[in-house]
C-alpha cells in the first residue's frame, strides 16, 4: 500500500473547540510563536496569535480533506489565476468554521475585541477587480460544494496598488500587504520548480528515431510554493490556494562578488524578485509587457509541474490525466500552459504528439471574462519566439494541425482559417492567447446567458463554427458567505429568526421570504437593519473623509473599477443635470440622495482618472452651494477594495449598473447588492439580464438601449450631436462640464472628455442619457412610497439566492470538470 492511501498512519488529536480550549490555544501561540508576554502584546501580536490557532482548527480539517480525496482516488480541480482578490481572511475563517462566538468570548477573556483585530487584517488584494473576486468566490464555493481544488496563482510581493485621492485626482501608491507577515500561509520550502527562459532548441536525431528536440535555457530560476488552506462553508472541506514566488537559483553569484561586482552578484535574485513583486494593475485590457509574459508563463509551469507530479505520483499513468485532473483556465492569462502542456507531455513525458494533444484538450477548459477587442490578449512572435523557443515551435505545429483540419473536415473559406490561426498575420505576426486557449480546451464558457451568445457571434464566430459544442454558459455567482452573511450580520439574524437557517446552506431557500415581502412587522426590522447599515457607513465616510452624510437620504452607490464601458461618466453627468434641476426649482419635492462613488483606474488609463477628477470636482461644487440644502450629495471614497465593499454594498438602497449593453461580460457587484436588498438602476447587459428574469421586471429599474440596438446604433452610425442638442438637460448639463463650471482652475480640462461625447460617444453616454434620467425619476418616485421600495427591496432579498456561486461551481464541476 502507498503511503498516501495508508489510513493507519497517524494524525493528531484535533485541537479543542470549546472557549477554554481557544483561550489556552491563543495564549500558547501568543507566547511561543509570536514570542510575547500578555502585559506587552500589542494588538497586531493578538491578531497573528489568533490567526495561528484558528488556521490549526482548518489544517486538523486540511488533513481530513486531503486524505479523503487520496484514498478516493478523486478527480482533482486546478483553477489557474493571475488574479485571487481575497480581501481578509479571518471573519471568513472562523464564520465558516462557525467559532464565532466562541472566539469572541476567547479573546474577553484577555480584554481584547474580536471586531478590533478583524479590522487590522490587510486586505490580500491579489487581483484587479471582477475576474479576481470570482476566483476567491469559487475558492469558498469548492471547499463549500466538496470538489477537491487547488486555486493555483502568484504570491504578489505588491498587490493592487493603494488609492489616495490628492486634489481630486487619483494617486497609485504601492501596498504593502505582506508588511507584518501572513500567518495563514505555509512556506513549502521543499514544492520548488525550475523555470527556464530563452536560449535555443537543440534537435538531436538518431537513426530509425524521431528526432528530440531540447531546450537549452538561456535564464533559470525557482518557483517556492505558498499554501493557504480555504475553508468551506461548515468546515465541509478545505482546500488549497498554492501561491508562487520567484527565486534566484543562486542568490548570490560568488565569482562575480570575489571579484569586487557586489551589484552584478546579486543580478540573479533581482531578477527572480522583480518577476512575482507586483500585479499589473490593468483590468480589462492587457498589460502587454514582457515581465507580464513571463509571470504567465513562471506560474503556468510551475503549477504543470506540479500537477503532473501529484498525478504521477498518485495515479502512474499519464493517459489517465482527463479523468483524474479538470485544469481551467481563468480567462487567457494562464494560456500558455496549454502549450507547457504539450511541452511537458512531448518532450518530458514522451507521449506522441497527437495523443499529448489529445490529453491536453480532455484536462483544459477557459472561461472568457470580456469581449472588449483590445482586451484580447496577443504577444508578438519575436518576443514570445526570444523567450520560449521550444513553445514557438510546438505552436506552430499546433497550428499546421488544427489549420489543415480545418479545411479538411470543416471546409473553411481563407477567411475563416485566418481568424482560426493561432497566429494572427495581419501587420506584425502576433500569438493569439485567445486562439490557443480556445483551441486547446474541450470547454469554453461565458459568464453570462447575453455575453455567452455574443461571444458566439463575435470575437468567436469561426472557432465556435468550428467546434459548436464547445461554448457553453455559466453565470457568474457570489459567495453568500462573504456577501451576506459576514457583511450584513443583522440582516442575517433577522432571515434567520424569520425563516430559519436553511438559506446558509441553500441560498435559494431565500425564497421563503417571499411570503414575509407584505408583512408589515417584517417590513419595519428589514428597514431598521438597512438604517443600521447606512448608519455604519455614514461613520465610516465621516472618519475616513470628514463628510457628513445623512442616513436618511437615498443612498445611491456606484462602485467598480473605474472604465469608460461602465459608464460612470453617465451617473456624473446626471448628478449634474439633477444639481440644475434642484437649482432652478427649488420649489419642488426633490427626494433626497447621496451619490456614492468608489473605484480604482488602471494608472496608464487617462480618461478613467478624469472621470475620478470629475467626480471629486462635481462633489466639492454640489456637497458646498447652499441652494442644494443637503437634497444631494456626491461622495467619492477612496481606496476601494473588498473591504470597503463590504460596508458599502449593505448599505444601498440603489445599485448603479449602468454599463453600455452588450460590453459588460455579467457583472458581480450587482448581484451582492441585490441580495443585501438594494434596487437595481440597471441596462438589458452581462447578468442584468437573468436578475430581472430572477427578482422580477417590477422589482427593478430597467432602461436604455438594448445589446442588439447599441450594435445597430453603432453600424448605421448614430448621431450623438443631434441627440445632445435635442435634450435640453443634457446639453445643458455637458456645456456647464465643458465650460469649466466645475473646474474654474483649469476650465478647460473636461473639453476633449465631454467633445468626445458629441464626436463619436462609443459608449451610448449621450444616447442612453434621457432613458437613464427618466429612470432615476422613475427611482424618486418608488422612494416617496416607502412601503412599495421596501417589499421590492425585500422580494431582491428573497430572489437572489441562484446567484450563489455555489450554483454556479456546481454547474462547472457537473457540465465542465465532471468532478462531482
Ligand atoms: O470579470 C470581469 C468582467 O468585466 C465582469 O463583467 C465579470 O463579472 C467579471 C467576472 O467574470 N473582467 C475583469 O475583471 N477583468 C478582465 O476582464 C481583465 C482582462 C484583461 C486583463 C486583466 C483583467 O489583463
Amino acid at each position: 500500500m502507498s503511503k498516501l492511501t495508508n489510513p493507519d498512519l497517524p494524525l493528531p488529536t484535533p485541537r479543542p473547540n470549546d472557549v477554554d480550549g481557544l483561550a489556552a490555544d491563543i495564549l500558547e501561540k501568543l507566547t511561543y510563536q509570536v514570542g510575547k508576554d500578555t502585559i506587552v502584546a500589542q494588538q497586531h501580536d493578538w491578531l497573528r496569535a489568533v490567526i495561528l490557532a484558528v488556521r490549526d482548527r482548518i489544517t486538523d480539517k486540511w488533513m481530513e480533506s486531503t486524505r479523503k480525496t487520496y484514498e478516493a482516488g478523486s478527480k482533482r480541480v486546478y483553477y489557474l489565476s493571475l488574479e485571487f482578490l481575497i480581501g481578509r481572511l479571518l471573519r471568513d475563517a472562523i464564520s465558516n468554521l462557525e467559532m464565532v462566538e466562541a472566539i469572541n468570548q476567547a479573546l474577553a477573556k484577555f480584554d481584547v475585541s474580536l471586531a478590533e483585530l478583524a479590522g487590522l487584517e490587510p486586505d490580500a488584494a491579489l487581483g484587479n477587480g471582477g475576474l479576481g473576486r470570482l476566483a476567491a468566490c469559487f475558492m469558498d464555493s469548492m471547499a463549500t460544494v466538496d470538489v477537491p481544488a487547488y486555486g493555483y496563482g502568484i504570491r504578489y510581493v505588491n498587490g493592487l496598488f493603494r488609492q489616495e485621492i490628492a486634489d481630486g485626482w487619483q494617486v497609485e501608491l504601492p501596498e504593502n500587504w505582506l508588511a507584518h507577515g501572513n500567518p495563514w500561509e505555509f512556506h513549502r520550502r521543499e514544492s520548488t520548480h525550475e523555470i527556464n527562459f530563452g536560449g535555443k532548441v537543440d534537435i538531436i536525431e538518431e537513426a530509425g528515431k524521431e528526432p528530440r528536440y531540447v531546450w537549452k535555457p538561456a535564464e533559470r530560476m525557482i518557483a517556492e510554493a505558498y499554501d493557504t488552506p480555504v475553508v468551506g462553508w461548515r468546515a465541509k472541506r478545505v482546500n488549497t490556494l498554492r501561491l508562487w514566488s520567484a527565486e534566484p537559483i543562486d542568490p548570490i553569484l560568488l565569482d562575480k562578488f570575489n571579484a569586487g561586482d557586489h551589484i552584478g552578484a546579486l543580478q540573479e535574485s533581482t531578477k527572480a524578485e522583480t518577476l512575482t513583486r507586483v500585479l499589473y494593475p490593468a483590468d480589462a485590457n492587457p498589460a502587454g509587457q514582457e515581465l507580464r509574459l513571463r509571470q504567465e508563463y513562471f506560474f503556468s509551469s510551475a503549477s504543470l509541474q506540479d500537477i503532473l507530479n501529484r498525478h504521477m505520483q498518485q495515479f502512474g499513468d499519464i493517459k489517465l490525466l482527463p479523468e483524474k485532473a479538470a485544469i481551467h483556465l481563468n480567462d487567457t492569462h494562464p494560456a500558455i500552459a496549454i502549450v507547457e502542456m504539450m511541452r511537458l507531455l512531448v518532450d518530458i513525458y514522451d507521449v506522441e504528439f497527437d495523443d499529448a494533444w489529445e490529453l491536453t484538450v480532455g484536462t483544459f477548459a477557459y472561461t472568457n471574462h470580456t469581449l472588449l477587442p483590445e482586451a484580447l490578449e496577443t504577444w508578438p512572435v519575436p518576443l514570445f519566439e526570444r523567450l520560449f523557443p521550444r513553445h514557438m515551435q510546438l505552436i506552430y505545429a499546433i497550428n499546421a494541425k488544427i489549420l489543415l483540419k480545418a479545411r479538411k473536415e470543416a471546409n473553411a473559406t481563407d477567411d475563416a482559417i485566418r481568424q482560426i490561426s493561432l497566429i494572427d498575420e495581419g501587420g506584425e505576426r502576433r500569438v493569439r492567447m485567445g486562439n490557443i486557449a480556445f483551441l486547446g480546451s474541450h470547454s469554453i464558457n461565458g459568464v453570462s446567458a447575453l455575453h455567452t451568445e455574443l461571444m458566439k457571434e463575435t470575437v468567436f464566430y469561426n472557432l465556435h463554427r468550428l467546434h459548436p459544442d464547445r461554448i457553453n454558459n455559466k453565470t457568474n455567482g457570489i459567495t453568500p458567505r462573504r456577501w451576506l452573511k459576514e457583511c450584513n450580520p443583522g440582516l442575517t439574524s433577522l432571515i434567520r429568526e424569520a425563516i430559519g437557517d436553511a438559506f446558509l446552506d441553500d441560498a435559494e431557500e431565500l425564497q421563503a421570504l417571499n411570503g414575509l415581502a407584505e408583512d408589515s412587522a417584517f417590513q419595519e426590522k428589514f428597514l431598521a437593519v438597512k438604517r443600521e447599515n447606512k448608519v455604519r457607513l455614514a461613520n465610516l465616510i465621516g472618519e475616513r473623509m470628514g463628510t457628513r452624510i445623512d442616513p436618511s437620504a437615498m443612498f445611491d452607490i456606484q462602485i467598480k473599477r473605474i472604465h469608460e464601458y461602465k459608464r460612470q461618466l453617465l451617473n456624473i453627468i446626471e448628478a449634474v443635470a439633477l444639481y440644475d434641476q434642484i437649482r432652478s426649482h427649488p420649489e419642488m419635492d426633490w427626494v433626497p440622495r447621496v451619490k456614492l462613488f468608489a473605484g480604482k483606474a488602471a494608472p496608464s488609463y487617462h480618461n478613467a482618472k478624469l472621470i475620478i477628477k470629475l467626480a471629486n470636482d462635481v462633489a466639492r461644487v454640489i456637497n458646498n452651494d447652499p441652494a442644494v440644502r443637503g437634497l444631494l450629495k456626491i461622495v467619492f471614497i477612496p481606496n476601494y477594495n473588498v473591504s470597503t465593499a463590504e460596508v458599502m454594498i449593505p448599505a444601498a438602497d440603489l445599485s448603479e449598473q449602468i454599463s453600455t449593453a452588450g460590453m459588460e461580460a455579467s457583472g458581480t457587484g450587482n448581484m451582492k447588492f441585490a441580495i443585501n436588498g438594494a434596487l437595481t438602476i440597471g441596462t438589458l447587459d452581462g447578468a442584468n439580464v437573468e436578475m430581472r428574469d430572477w427578482v422580477g421586471a417590477e422589482n427593478m429599474v430597467i432602461f436604455g438601449l438594448t445589446a442588439e440596438e447599441v450594435e445597430q446604433a453603432r453600424a448605421k452610425g448614430h448621431n450623438p450631436r443631434e441627440i445632445i442638442e435635442g435634450s435640453k438637460e443634457l446639453s445643458q448639463a455637458l456645456s456647464a462640464i465643458s465650460s469649466g463650471v466645475f473646474s474654474h482652475d483649469d476650465p478647460g480640462r473636461y473639453v476633449d472628455l465631454i467633445g468626445g461625447l458629441y464626436d463619436h460617444d462609443w459608449f451610448m453616454v449621450a444616447a442612453d442619457f434621457d432613458a437613464y434620467a427618466a429612470a432615476q425619476r422613475e427611482v424618486d418616485a418608488i422612494w416617496n412610497d416607502q412601503t412599495a421600495w421596501n417589499v421590492k427591496a425585500i422580494r431582491n432579498t428573497a430572489r437572489m439566492g441562484w446567484f450563489s456561486s455555489d450554483r454556479t461551481i456546481r454547474e462547472y464541476a457537473h457540465d465542465i470538470w465532471s468532478a462531482l
